[in-house]
């Protein structure tokens, strides 16, 4: 590889590293665990869609009436003229084109199911719930150009301005608290039926569902983890601190920003 890939990425202002958001950590911690090179391009969300058909990225998915929507992350590789979008699709093109032997496979043969499995019930029993938590914690954690459009957008498709989802202190918020670390719980139990007892879901060496739920740990901590009674602060004691160990052993590692 010869130029840089360049990383899209949302910007922030919740800590000096600015990236703050759950999806692009998952592509951020692929290309530092894989030591690619990259900048990021920082981009407010009404900058994405017109940025995005640029570069003739795809859009990834569909808004509610039925139009294209263009999401972060996303990657552009002058190597190649490949535009890419979507976390998952961007470590598979990446593995793809870069192997970079004695760095963890994200996808090692016959594990795609399984991965699929187990970031679905992720996504149910954990993610859901403190995607409700995080959402006004969000917005304190956005730039300016981004608020209008996230509040918009969200408060539209939850059905509720963002600031009444799980107000601190309210019913609504602990209950959302106690589904996260019940989902928590039996995930803990899951890993502790492994014969490795690594800190990984598969051991020593973290696949992509390791990489998800570390991003999704790094954005609760990220944008709501110095508030007293923060969920983060409650998952990451949980589970005699393996959440905590692992996003700390990410973070040290690859938690980089170019
Ligand atoms: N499955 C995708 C999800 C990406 C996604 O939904 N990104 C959101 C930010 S959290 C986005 O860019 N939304 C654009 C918008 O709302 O206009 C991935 O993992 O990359």
């Amino acid at each position: 590889m010869s130029k840089s890939i360049i990383f899209y990425d949302f910007d922030g202002v919740a800590t000096a590293c600015r990236c703050w958001n759950p999806n692009t950590w998952k592509a951020r911690y692929v290309l530092n665990i894989k030591g690619l090179p990259y900048t990021t391009t920082w981009l407010e969300y009404p900058e994405v869609e017109p940025v995005l058909k640029k570069i003739n990225a795809i859009p990834s998915a569909k808004k509610a009436d039925g139009s294209d929507l263009y999401t972060l992350p996303a990657i552009y590789d002058p190597n190649t003229g490949v535009a890419l979008t979507d976390s998952e699709k961007i470590a598979e093109y990446l593995e793809k084109q870069y192997p970079t032997p004695g760095t963890p496979a994200f996808f090692p043969p016959g594990t795609r199911a399984l991965q699929q499995g187990f970031r679905d019930a992720f996504a149910a029993r954990v993610r859901g719930n403190v995607l409700k938590l995080s959402m006004q914690p969000i917005v304190d954690s956005l730039t300016p150009g981004s608020v209008d459009y996230f509040c918009r957008t969200r408060a539209a498709a939850l059905g509720s301005p963002l600031d009444k989802i799980a107000p601190p202190g309210s019913e609504a918020h602990a209950n959302f608290v106690k589904a996260a670390l019940d989902g928590l719980n039996m995930i803990s139990l899951w890993y502790e039926l492994n014969e490795t007892k690594g800190l990984y879901i598969m051991g020593d060496k973290p696949c992509f569902a390791d990489v998800d739920i570390a991003a999704t740990f790094n954005w609760v901590r990220i944008v709501g983890g110095k508030r007293e009674g923060d969920v983060w602060n409650a998952i990451e004691k949980a589970d005699g601190g393996r959440w905590g160990k692992l996003l700390d052993a990410f973070n040290e590692k690859w938690s980089a920003v170019h």
